[in-house]
């Protein structure tokens, strides 16, 4: 298996990543501002299949129609030069001080109101590029008082404006995908949609839940001491995996947005191993972009920013080797048949057995050895440490 990234591998990243100045709450600009074509072009050289972007990584805030029409032709030819895609767009709905209350749901109707204007013509611009999917990260929708904000009726107009969007696409034939990311924390102090689970249960209650599925980060669910690989098998499970932001973090602190595979290695294996190779039992696995949402760290120079940018490649194909090979062991194999794993695939009832049936088996409770069901160990140590070998390749 090679580790040069290819087309096929559907590597995208976001021009706010490899784009990121390093500026933080703590200090300035470390790097210069980086040209999107120069980015494209980068890219395309190092393997990936795709970029993406929030309207005011492209287009400055504020431009005027003939600027942005410019920015906006300079960037297709670079796509067209090099053959990279737009699988993915967002709106930036959080840099601007009108965005401080949020935008969906500020408290201010006006606020609201550009919201939608704002994000409404990113979703022309999604159609005209030929994205599939549009992200909406609400990092500003949240609070930080529990008293200055009606969760009620932010949840109505956050269902509201979602609505919006996807009528306007559907009746624009654009056939967008919309797909909510879920944050806990920072910027605002609590953010609504806060992890992968709210998330999906908030696209049951819009007019089309069909169109709205989740865009799950690494670090975001880590944040909140969450397994990530869970995370991302209940959404698959669910039918709502549209997107995925990859990276990396160390366990509950402040956002990281390491290279994937940099904090968690272990969870990144799992991960991988399930995007790759679906579940034990022959659940689906993913087949969408392999987006990196990453920060360059603010120590790093372009040389940096370049090296780790092909490091996210680098962890996601090292460990999709190591799935294969961990899939392929026949010591795995054994050591899965001992630990039961595959025998959860099969319905605990007979076809067709009933709860009378079930009564009425004596093996299941009056016959059953409850003493030595309890005694038998799981072997799930043995399990995961064949796991770990085959990270480290210790042989
Ligand atoms: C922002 C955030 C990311 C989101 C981006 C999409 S913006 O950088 O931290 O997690 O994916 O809006
Ligand atoms: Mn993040
Ligand atoms: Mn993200």
């Amino acid at each position: 298996m090679s580790l040069q990234p290819t087309r096929e591998d559907k590597f995208s990243f976001g021009l706010w990543t490899i784009g990121w100045q390093a500026r933080d709450a703590f200090g300035d600009a470390s790097r210069p501002e980086l040209d999107p074509i120069e980015a494209v072009h980068k890219l395309a050289e190092l393997g990936a299949y795709g970029i993406t972007f929030h309207d005011d990584d492209l287009v400055p805030f504020g431009s005027d129609a003939a600027t942005r029409d410019g920015i906006i032709a300079g960037f297709k030819k670079a796509l067209e030069e090099t053959g990279i895609i737009v699988p993915m767009v967002t709106t930036n709905t959080f840099t601007h001080p009108l965005f401080k209350d949020g935008a969906f749901t500020s408290n201010d109707r006006s606020v609201r109101r550009y919201a939608l204007r704002k994000i409404l013509r990113q979703v022309d611009l999604a159609a005209e590029l030929g994205a599939k999917t549009f992200v909406l990260w609400g990092g500003r929708e949240g609070s930080e008082y529990d008293v200055a904000k009606d969760i009620y009726a932010a949840l109505d107009r956050y269902r509201e404006g979602l609505n919006l969007l996807a009528q306007y696409s559907e009746d624009k034939n654009y056939g967008l995908r919309f797909a909510i990311e879920p944050k806990p924390n920072e910027p605002r102090g609590d953010i609504l949609l806060p992890t992968a689970g709210h998330a999906i249960a908030f696209t049951q209650e819009l007019e089309r839940p069909e169109l709205f599925g989740i865009n799950p980060e690494v670090g975001h669910e880590q944040m909140s001491n969450l397994n990530y690989t869970h995370a991302i098998a209940q959404a698959l499970w669910h039918d709502k995996l549209f997107h995925i932001d990859l990276n990396g973090q160390h366990g509950p602190k402040f956002d990281q947005d390491l290279v994937f595979g940099h904090g968690d290695l272990l969870n990144a294996f799992s991960l991988v191993d399930l995007l790759e190779n679906g579940s034990w039992g022959g659940g689906r696995g993913y087949d969408g972009p392999r987006h990196f949402d990453y920060k360059p760290s603010r120590t790093e120079d372009f040389e940096g920013v370049w090296d780790s940018a092909a490091a996210n490649m680098r962890m996601y194909l090292l460990l999709k080797e190591r799935a294969a090979e961990f899939r392929a062991d026949p010591a795995v194999q054994e050591a899965l048949a001992y630990s039961k794993v595959k025998d959860l695939s099969t319905p605990t009832l007979n076809p067709g057995e009933t709860y009378a049936d079930l009564l009425n088996d004596r093996s299941a409770w009056e016959d059953f050895d409850a003493d030595a069901a309890g005694a038998q160990g799981y072997g799930f140590v043995k399990l995961h440490q064949l796991a770990i070998d085959h990270v480290v390749r210790a042989s």
